[in-house]
Formats: structure tokens, C-alpha cells, sequence
């Protein structure tokens, strides 16, 4: 085998979003596309010599194809050894927990998350540093700004590597080490979270469904919960990861986990009910008939955190992003913690957890997780809702209506327009930020400020502007606007809506009513319906 240097031309934006550079597979699949952002990712992050590498995804249409070209690349620009998940699988969580463990030069994840796969669907891919976290902006700008710049690669040309067996073999002189996947994040979630507590509920009777999604979490999902903790066989649904996810859209939201949802709903249904996304990062929290809110599901493990032995000792901080609901910050408040408010994307929570100023962090967006890996983790969640039901003994419905009575509830909803035309959603985005609301009446509301949210970082300083429109009224309720940073087609609007309710004899409402004014303020405006031609989200969660 021998390394070869590869002439090349930039292609144009290959620029990372909100979690690493995600486009269709026909765009990928283009000749030097994937190898261009490869040997920018390489050239970005110092020397690479005699250095180890973690590789994997999530499984989807690509993913092997892609493994083999940054092995071959990987190989010829000097990387001493390559961890490659067997199959090419590794959920991110995973990812991040094994760079850490290893202490390795992190990690290349292919994935596009919750986005469909397939030949006509979505790839991606993203470098983690060595902390095990998503690259901070000062590094995914200098990829970026490699790839337009870019005039070769160096790559090996070899026969493809095994990746199905375990153990290692060489490539051009560097070790390909093929491992499992699922042991070491098992062992990881063994050491957090009352293993034997869990295993007994489940012996004493507790149901639960989880669903895969036919995505990433499946032989984790069937090793942690029916394997090691004794749930019986079945609690696992659609666990065999696909290339196109069983033509399904693995995001673990009411819409697309409908099956779940479907299992959960009506008097026989199970105690519990989870779902996860692509990658494993995302999570879905359900009881029977009962909607778990991402932002209420961080909330409730932060209060009960001390009931899971890895966290008995309680938390440092909580940190949010600025969209999430202000529900965990209660408990912030009532613990006598920091609470922290970051710009969408788990990269914004690195520095704080590194520092030790955060334990638990939560996006609305069904993002949990803490500081045992620099990921969000969709199972991490779900067995910490396991250990709270194990020692708590009542429903889920019971545990998050008795935290409302307790710290009041923050009602909440996020409308997402997908697929609009992108330049009508930038506009509908500078007509926001060019109004000024304060003291404005709208509906029954005062307006308190409105700006575009601006964040530096208590730890290293660094700033980032224009992470989403707020409108915060005089009671603490808020409409926010922000575009999205992960999709491949045209753009998407999301709108989350918050309000404070302490009354709760009203807790039960459904959101959509309780909040139904403040979402006629958001759609009026943004003047959705006129600058998009939706009169209604595409989904809502
Ligand atoms: C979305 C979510 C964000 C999350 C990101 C990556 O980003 O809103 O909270 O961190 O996806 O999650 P955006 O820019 O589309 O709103 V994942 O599971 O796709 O890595
Ligand atoms: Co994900």
C-alpha cells in the first residue's frame, strides 16, 4: 500500500451547523466531497503523527462506504491507529464515552441524527475533540475555512479493511482496531445508575417499550435493558439498526415515534415508554397516556439526580440552551446550584461541564445528558428515568404533575415550518430583528425586551451572536424564533413558546391551549402565514 497525494478543487459549503456538516448522500457521494472536509478536519486540529482515532456512525446508507475512505485517509496522513466500532457502528454517545476512556486524539461520527437515511436521503459527519465533545466554533470555522482553500488530500490506496470482526489488522502501517461497540458505554452506564434497583422493578413487574427506531441504539438498547438489567424480551422495538431505518424518520418526537406512541396509549399499556434518534443521542420520555417534555424531563432527573448512585452526591450546575423552558432553572434555584443558558448545540455545553460549573445539561430538542460523556445521551436518560421510577415506585404521570405543584409548571411548545423557501425565512428573520417591542402591548402581554440572543462563554470568553430572536414578556413568558442548523432542504423555522403557570388546577391543560395566545403573538410577529404561505407548523413537540 502506498500513500498518495490527490489534486483537488474547494467545494463550497462545507460548512459545519449546528452539529457538524450534514448534507444529502448524492452530495457526499460526489468524488473528493467527503475527502476535501477529511483532510481539513486533519489539517485543522494540530499533529496528527503516531496519533489514535476514534471512527464510527450510526449506521445509516454510507456509513461504510464513508469509514473506509477516512481509514485509507487516516492511514496516510500519519495517524498511528484507527478505533473503528464493529460494523461501523457507534452511537454518539458511545463515540464520546470511548475517546474519553482511550484518551485518543478524538473522533470522526458519521451521522445525520434524527434526519431519514438512504440514497436520497441525508449523510453527515462531525470531529469530536479529545475531551469526547463536538468541536467548539473556533475549530468547526478553521475546518471550514481549510475546505475553501483546500488543494489536496493524502490517501492510501489499499483493499477496503474488514470491520465486521473484532481485533486488529494493519493499514499502510497503521492499526485498525475493529471493537465493540456497546461494552464500554455499558459498563459506563453500570457505574451511574442502581443497576440492581432497575433489575428488580423490572423482576417486580414494571413494562416499559423502547423504541430503536431501527437506528444506532438498538444493540445497546438490547444489551443494557433486556440483557443486563432483565427486561423481558420484546421491551426493545424495531432494535435492528437499517440502513434506511426501515424507511422511517428516526427522531423520537410524538410525530415520527408513533408506534411508541401508539404502545403507551389506553389502559393496558406499559409503565414507560422511550424512544432515541439516529445517533443516540436524542431521547423520548412517555408514561402511560403521559408526554414527558424534554425541557420537564431535565428538570425532574435534576431534582431526583441524587436518587441515581453517580450522582448521589447531587449536581454542580444545570445548563440549558436558550430555548429550552426555564423549568430546570427552578431547580437550579431550589438546590442553591448555578444554572447556565447556552446557544443551541451540546458543543456550547464542553467548556461548562470541563470546568466542573455544570453535572446535568438538557436541550428541548430531546437532548439530556451529563458530565460522564461531552455528548447528550438518549439511553443515559432513559436509565436515569428507570432508576428514579425504580426507587420512587409511582407512574411517571404521578412524578412530573407532583414536580409541577412543587415548582410550578413552565408550559411549553416548539412549532417547527420544515422545508420552507430559505430566502422568505431569512427575511421573516431580519423583520424580526429589526423591531424594537419593549413596553408594546400585545394581546394581554408586555412586551419586557426583545433582542437576538448573544452568548459568551463564562469559561473561555469566547462569543457567539445571533443564536435566535427573543421575546420576553413582563411575566417571564416567551416567544423565541430561531432557523434551524441541521437540515439539507431549504430552511426551517422553529418557534418555541413558554409560559410560567403556578396555578395548578390548570397544569393539566393541554399546551397547545394553554399557550394558544402567545402563539398567535409569534405567528403575528414573524408574519408567518404572509412570508411563508404556512397557516400551520409541520410538527409539534
Ligand atoms: C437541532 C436541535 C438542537 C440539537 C441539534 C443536534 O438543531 O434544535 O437542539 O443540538 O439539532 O441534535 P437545529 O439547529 O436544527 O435546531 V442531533 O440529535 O441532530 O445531533
Ligand atoms: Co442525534
Amino acid at each position: 500500500a502506498a500513500a498518495k497525494t490527490i489534486v483537488t478543487t474547494p467545494f463550497s459549503g462545507q460548512k459545519p451547523g449546528t452539529s457538524g456538516l450534514r448534507k444529502k448522500v448524492k452530495v457526499f457521494a460526489q468524488p473528493h466531497y467527503l475527502e476535501n472536509f477529511v483532510q481539513a478536519v486533519f489539517d485543522s486540529i494540530g499533529e496528527v503523527t503516531g496519533k489514535t482515532l476514534v471512527v464510527g456512525g450510526d449506521g445509516r446508507y454510507h456509513n461504510r462506504t464513508a469509514i473506509q475512505t477516512i481509514l485509507k485517509m487516516a492511514a496516510a496522513n500519519g495517524f498511528g491507529k484507527v478505533m473503528v466500532g464493529q460494523g461501523g457502528i457507534l452511537s454518539t454517545p458511545a463515540a464520546s464515552c470511548v475517546i474519553r476512556k482511550y484518551q485518543t486524539f478524538g473522533g470522526i461520527i458519521l451521522s445525520a441524527s434524527h434526519n431519514p437515511g438512504g440514497p436520497d436521503e441525508d449523510f453527515g459527519i462531525k470531529y469530536n475533540i479529545p475531551a469526547g465533545g463536538p468541536a467548539p466554533e473556533s475549530i468547526t470555522e478553521a475546518i471550514y475555512a481549510r475546505t475553501e482553500v483546500i488543494t489536496s488530500y493524502k490517501i492510501t490506496e489499499a483493499a477496503d479493511v474488514d470491520l465486521d470482526s473484532l481485533g486488529s489488522r494493519t493499514l499502510d502501517g497503521m492499526e485498525v482496531q475493529v471493537f465493540d461497540p456497546v461494552a464500554d458505554y455499558a459498563e459506563l452506564m453500570e457505574s451511574l445508575f442502581d443497576f440492581g434497583a432497575i433489575r428488580a422493578a423490572f423482576a417486580g413487574g414494571l413494562r416499559m417499550k423502547f423504541d430503536a427506531m431501527h437506528a444506532v441504539t438498538g444493540p445497546y438498547a438490547t444489551e443494557i435493558l433486556e440483557r443486563r438489567l432483565g427486561a423481558p424480551k420484546g421491551t426493545v422495538m424495531n432494535g435492528v439498526p437499517l440502513e434506511d431505518f426501515g424507511h422511517g424518520h428516526p427522531d423520537p418526537n410524538l410525530v415520527h415515534a408513533h408506534d411508541l406512541v401508539e404502545a403507551l396509549t389506553g389502559a393496558g399499556a406499559p409503565d414507560f415508554g422511550a424512544a432515541s434518534d439516529g445517533d443516540g443521542d436524542r431521547n423520548m420520555i412517555l408514561g402511560r397516556d403521559f408526554y414527558v417534555t424534554p425541557s420537564d424531563s431535565l428538570a425532574v432527573l435534576a431534582a431526583n439526580a441524587t436518587l441515581c448512585p453517580g450522582y448521589a452526591k447531587g449536581l454542580k450546575g444545570i445548563a440549558r440552551s436558550m430555548p429550552t423552558s426555564a423549568a430546570p432553572d427552578r431547580v437550579a434555584a431550589k438546590l442553591g446550584i448555578p444554572s447556565f443558558e447556552t446557544p443551541t448545540g451540546w458543543k456550547f455545553f464542553g467548556t461548562l461541564l470541563d470546568a466542573g460549573l455544570a453535572t446535568f445539561c438538557g436541550e428541548e430538542s430531546f437532548g439530556t445528558g451529563s458530565d460522564h460523556v461531552r455528548e447528550k445521551d438518549g439511553l443515559w436518560a432513559v436509565l436515569a428515568w428507570l432508576n428514579v421510577l425504580a426507587v420512587r415506585k409511582q407512574s411517571v404521570a404521578d412524578i412530573v404533575t407532583a414536580h409541577w405543584r412543587e415548582y410550578g409548571r413552565n408550559v411549553y411548545s416548539r412549532h417547527d415550518y420544515e422545508g420552507i423557501d430559505s430566502a422568505a425565512a431569512e427575511g421573516l428573520m431580519e423583520h424580526l430583528r429589526s423591531l424594537s417591542l419593549k413596553g408594546q402591548k400585545l394581546g394581554a402581554y408586555t412586551v419586557a425586551f426583545n433582542d437576538d440572543f448573544s452568548y459568551t462563554d463564562p469559561v473561555d470568553g469566547s462569543v457567539s451572536k445571533k443564536q435566535g430572536i427573543r421575546v420576553v414578556f413582563e411575566d417571564g413568558s416567551r416567544v423565541v424564533f430561531r432557523l434551524s442548523g441541521t437540515g439539507t432542504e431549504g430552511a426551517t423555522l422553529r418557534v418555541y413558546i413558554e409560559r410560567f403557570e403556578p396555578d395548578a388546577s390548570k397544569h393539566h391543560l393541554d399546551p397547545q391551549i394553554a399557550l394558544a395566545d402567545l402563539i398567535k403573538i409569534a405567528r403575528d410577529l414573524a408574519e408567518i402565514e404572509a412570508r411563508t404561505g404556512r397557516t400551520e407548523p409541520t410538527v409539534i413537540t
